[in-house]
Parts: structure tokens; C-alpha cells; sequence
């Protein structure tokens, strides 16, 4: 027997947010970021702000596009104007 089409609903995407190293900004400023915006424990936060530090880049959290375009503007803004060059970047999970 013939079955109907099933509706056709593709996921919305996911988003990596992704932070990039740098030589200047502080260690510490980078572990806050991740406290204040990606709701990461002190631990956490550290542990990726060295994976970052030793590797170049690291993942912070994966969202809906709305949500990372969100964090990275937030976090670029936050980073701004407190004169660090950290940079938030964000991709396709
Ligand atoms: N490399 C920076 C330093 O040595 C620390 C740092 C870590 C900067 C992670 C950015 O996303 C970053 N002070």
C-alpha cells in the first residue's frame, strides 16, 4: 500500500561559538567570559581557556544560529570595551 509522505523537516542547524587565541588578552578575562556567557564553573572555564591558549581555538557551547550570533556579539562587545583583542567566532556544528 501506498503511504502518504511523511512531512519533510530538516533540524534546524547548530552552531559552534568558538573562541580564538591571542597574545594579549588575560588569562583571567578569558576565564570570566566563559563564567559570565557560557555559564561554565571556574574549573571548566579553565580548562578550556588553556585549550584555547595551547591549541588556538576552543569550543564554548553549540546553539541555534539566533542564540550564537547572540554570545558572539555579546562577547566581542564585552571584550571591546574592556580593550582586550579577544575574538568569538562561530561555525557550523
Ligand atoms: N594567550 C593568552 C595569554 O597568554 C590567553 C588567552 C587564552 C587569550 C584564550 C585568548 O581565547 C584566549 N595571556
Amino acid at each position: 500500500m501506498v503511504e502518504p509522505d511523511k512531512p519533510q523537516v530538516a533540524p534546524p542547524p547548530l552552531y559552534s561559538v568558538l573562541l580564538l587565541n591571542d597574545d594579549y588578552t588575560p588569562m583571567d578575562f578569558v576565564v570570566d567570559v566563559l563564567v559570565r556567557f557560557f555559564g561554565m564553573g571556574l574549573e571548566k572555564a579553565t580548562q578550556v581557556m588553556l585549550h584555547v591558549h595551547t591549541r588556538g581555538r576552543g569550543v564554548c557551547g553549540v546553539y541555534s544560529r539566533e542564540v550564537a550570533e547572540s554570545k558572539v556579539a555579546q562577547v566581542n562587545e564585552y571584550s571591546r570595551v574592556n580593550m582586550h583583542p579577544l575574538l568569538c567566532t562561530m561555525e557550523k556544528a
